[in-house]
């Protein structure tokens, strides 16, 4: 980034907080009336300093993911490893010091480190992220947490290590592709050995359609002279461009983390620089400045101008209310009360129909599982049965102990990511209208209070409560795949076996019925949580916000006409006050309006 733009957009980002700290200013100057309010803008400039940025470190196993997330941060933090690691996530977050946090499944306690010893941190983390330390994840861990002092993790930047795809779990791989939608932009490491696998390419495919933000790199060159550099890089381009289809000249940086890291321990500035590591992080830099900041900070503004707007609209009607005769007020008053009662009632009906939809997603959701559970049969009994064929007239009950082991979790961990998506869109779509209905009633409550007392009435610019973004979770799901056939039984044994064989697959028919049924079963439980908990929450909003809207319109009104009756004298010196609080509310939104149309001009 020129010097220039960057100093454009230090002063933007600095020109938002400021206004946000003026609003605020302003806002004690009101009564405890507006602490609401408050609470609301201080969440915005809070927002805007904290907001989340995921940025998902890709790739198979062994290709230098940690160290090269080790040589961003400057030290061994995370622990590298010959063997390959298990299914848990690491998030790297800011934090003034040294802390790390490992979650673990529903009834296991969480681990906690705090200490300035990186080794000490290495081996703590060592304990649940490696497969030496935490073998097939027996201990339960869910997600790691990291806390680290860097600034490449300022303003909210989170750097994710993700289990390699292609290692010892194989669902690893689905779990990843579930995991993404929710990240903000990808980096996926390659290196010389081999250039690119078939897991890879597969993988790739999969990914690019997930991911807004892909860069690439190609780690370990120091294995490498340039002639063998120009030649790979050539390669990869080609299998990105003709197997993955990834159009254009996508950026690869050719990196090598291992030095990159001792270059940082070192403070070697030279080093750092050869190593590849320096252009990275000038282009991650840039990026996140780019990128990270300019949608949220133009819609914090426009939440803030609606704030705002409020507030004036508020201002104004107390001070109508001051300056009418007191008789006129509460005839308007109650002309007001009776609005407010057929909005109340909209709102229960709208609660009703709601109610209704949520029925018809769970129905929905049955015809899906139902779906799902055929769909499973059919899989599962295709892939034993291909199994059973190659094995002749010997029957091997652990070969097909293995093979459901490993279709299981594959197809569960994939069904899981499509239903997660399938309901979002749906609980989306029959939400809006819901929304839309919501902003039309409160806007119908402001509309006559702006009516009944002649005040200007300003239409919100953006829409308030519903989004679905949501924090990226690594759910590892522990599907069942434990099988056991009965042995067989002396009479069995003696039959011939033709009829034998018939028995046998029976028995392994109702194995694979009962595995159906407890997997779907799972997976049915988990999206209805999810469902019942997003329409919860969408319902509790919209009954706040209507809420909120009526009670701070009549307590405009009621705090002006209690005012009134106790010191009448003061009345005309408290228009005037209230006039000047409202031009100065007017001017900082307008400095909001500018700062949104200002931030166009370098996008
Ligand atoms: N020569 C060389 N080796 C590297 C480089 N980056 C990582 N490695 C080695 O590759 C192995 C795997 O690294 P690791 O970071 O654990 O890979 P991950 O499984 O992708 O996280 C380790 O032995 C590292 O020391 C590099 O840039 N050059
Ligand atoms: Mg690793």
């Amino acid at each position: 980034m020129s010097q220039v733009r960057q100093d454009q957009q230090a002063k933007v980002t600095k020109d938002a907080s400021t206004l946000f700290l003026q609003t605020l200013e302003l806002l004690n100057g009101l009564g405890p009336e507006f602490e609401e309010v408050r609470q609301k803008i201080q969440a915005l400039q809070e927002r805007l300093l904290n907001e989340r940025f995921h940025l998902a470190v890709l790739g198979q196993f062994k290709r230098g993911k940690s160290t090269f997330i080790n040589a961003l941060l400057g030290d061994e933090v995370l622990p590298t490893a010959i063997l390959p690691l298990t299914a848990v996530p690491t998030f790297l977050l800011w934090g003034p010091e040294i802390r790390a946090r490992v979650l673990r499944q529903e009834g296991h306690q969480r681990e906690e480190f705090t200490g300035r010893d990186t080794r000490a941190l290495t081996a703590f983390l060592a304990q649940f992220v490696t497969e030496a330390g935490n073998p097939k994840n027996h201990k339960k861990v869910s997600q790691v947490e990291v806390f680290y002092p860097s600034p490449l993790l300022h303003k909210g930047v989170v750097l994710i290590d993700t289990p390699g795809i292609g290692s010892t779990f194989r669902h690893n791989t689905e779990a990843t592709l579930n995991f993404l939608p929710q990240c903000d932009a990808a980096l996926f490491l390659v290196s010389a050995d081999p250039p690119i696998t078939e897991v890879e390419v597969e993988f790739l495919k999969a990914v690019r359609s997930k991911v807004t933000h892909l860069f690439f790199i190609l780690n370990k060159v120091d294995y490498l002279n340039k002639e063998e550099i120009t030649s790979l890089l050539t390669f990869i381009k080609n299998v990105l461009r003709e197997q993955i289809g990834i159009e254009g000249d996508p950026p690869i940086f050719c990196v090598s983390a291992r030095l990159g890291l001792e270059a940082r321990k070192t403070n070697d500035t030279a080093l750092w620089n050869h190593s590849g590591l320096e252009e990275v992080w000038r282009y991650l830099v840039d990026f996140l400045a780019r990128d990270k900041n300019n949608a949220l900070q133009a819609a914090l503004a426009k939440k803030a101008i609606d704030i705002i707007a409020d507030i004036i609209m508020r201002l104004q009607l107390t001070i109508r209310s001051l300056e009418m005769p007191l008789a006129e007020l509460d005839d308007r008053l109650q002309i007001f009360e009776k609005k407010i009662q057929e909005a109340e009632q909209q709102r229960v009906l709208l609660g009703d129909l709601l109610a209704g939809n949520r029925k018809r997603m769970v129905a929905f959701l049955e015809e899906q599982v139902e779906a799902l559970r055929q769909k499973a049969r059919t899989h599962l009994q295709g892939i034993v049965q291909d199994r059973l064929a190659g094995m002749g007239n010997r029957f091997n009950e652990n070969a097909i102990r293995e093979t459901l082991a490993n279709a299981i979790p594959d197809f569960f961990e994939h069904e899981l990511g499509e239903m997660a998506r399938v309901f979002d869109q749906r609980v989306t779509e029959v939400l809006r209208p819901y929304q839309q209905r919501v902003d039309e009633l409160i806007e119908t409550v402001r509309k006559t209070a702006a009516e009944l007392f002649d005040i200007p009435y300003h239409a919100p610019s953006s829409s308030g409560a519903f989004e679905m973004k949501r924090q990226p979770y690594w759910v590892t799901h522990k599907w069942d795949s434990s099988f056991n056939l009965l042995p067989e039984g002396i009479f069995t044994r003696l039959l011939p076996e033709s009829l034998r064989r018939a028995k046998m697959t029976e028995k392994l028919r109702q194995q694979i019925e009962a595995l159906v049924l407890n997997n779907v079963e799972n997976l049915r439980w988990a999206t209805l949580q999810n469902l019942d908990q997003a329409f919860r929450r969408f319902g509790s909003s919209l009954d706040e916000r209507l809420q909120a809207t009526v009670l701070a319109t009549r307590g405009a009104i009621q705090a002006a006409r209690s005012k009134r009756l106790e010191h009448t004298q003061n009345v005309v010196q408290e228009i005037t006050r209230l006039q000047s609080i409202t031009r100065e509310f007017s001017e900082i939104q307008a400095k909001f309006e500018a700062f949104i149309e200002g931030q166009g001009v370098w996008r």
